[in-house]
């Protein structure tokens, strides 16, 4: 009983010392752009690039020591595009990038190439337009795509300094944005996207100046959502889906950080129980 309240001490002492740090570091600089075509948002793009560095290598396990990863659809087979469902861990187990999806909707849709059985962009010609050509990313019935970040081809937690999303037809503000959180689920950075007219582009992406550490990012994307090809959730609300994701190479969780946040998950757990009991 003894060494446990000396393992909490500790605990709190780490966690105060955690939440210091946090406080000090919550900073992010901001790339953003609009536009009615891709060459508008290009040079954006490349100023990302720039900032976060590496090339564009994808394909083999593991790290590269510090390679940026870029995410732009194009490259995922017919079998894996609408109509078929596109795998949530496909870019860290098929294509490794260390990066697994997650969304509270019925899981993902990558759009179909123009010719085949399924229109292509998502049913929504009038619509949608790509950044990269021909692929665009949806959850399907969510406006909702957590990203969580491994080692690349790994199970290991990571996490990333950096991330950027491209979206299509964001019209309405205060509806599609990007929230970075950190390994303690804490929100480090926020930022909604550029609106645009109908079929427009936008850019937007943060990266951390201050060593801040990204363990998920949450992507919201318009109010309304995609059913099936051509199908939306409801008639009213802006409807918006994604291109190119570009992020900065996720490194692997040092195993003293992970225990120390498994820890706090205790810790705070007792602490709730002690005020329950003061009440
Ligand atoms: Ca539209
Ligand atoms: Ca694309
Ligand atoms: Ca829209």
């Amino acid at each position: 009983m003894k060494s446990h309240k000396n393992t909490l001490k500790l605990i709190s002492a780490a966690a105060i010392a955690l939440g210091a740090e946090m406080t000090a570091h919550a900073g992010f600089t901001v790339f953003e752009a609009s536009g009615n075509t891709p060459v508008d948002l290009t040079p954006t793009r490349d100023a990302f690039r720039t900032a976060i560095g590496g090339g564009t290598t994808a394909g083999a396990n593991g790290s590269f020591g510090g390679e940026r990863r870029e995410i732009n659809w194009d490259g995922v087979p017919a079998v894996f595009s609408d109509s078929a469902a596109f795998p949530a861990n496909f870019f860290n187990t098929n294509s490794p990038r260390g990066v697994v999806l997650s969304t509270p909707g019925s899981g993902f849709l990558v759009s179909a190439n123009a010719g085949g059985a399924t229109p292509e962009l998502f049913g929504f010609p009038a619509d949608f337009q790509s950044f990269s050509a021909q692929k665009l990313f949806t959850a399907v019935n969510s406006n909702i795509t957590d990203v969580g970040f491994f080692e690349p081809g790994t199970a290991v937690p990571a996490t990333t300094s950096a991330f950027g999303v491209f979206f299509t037809d964001a019209e309405n503000a205060g509806s599609t944005l990007l929230e970075f959180f950190d390994l303690g689920n804490n929100l480090l950075f926020s930022r909604e996207a550029l609106i645009t007219a109908n079929q427009g582009l936008s850019f937007v992406g943060g990266v951390a100046n201050a060593g801040e550490r990204i363990s998920r990012v949450r992507i919201t994307s318009g109010l309304n959502t995609i059913v099936t090809n051509g199908v939306l959730g409801n008639p009213n609300d802006d409807v918006v889906v994604m291109d190119d994701f570009i992020y900065a190479e996720p490194v692997a969780v040092p195993e003293t950080g992970a225990a120390i946040l498994t820890c706090l998950g205790v810790a705070g757990f007792g602490f709730m129980r002690r005020r329950a009991r003061t009440v």
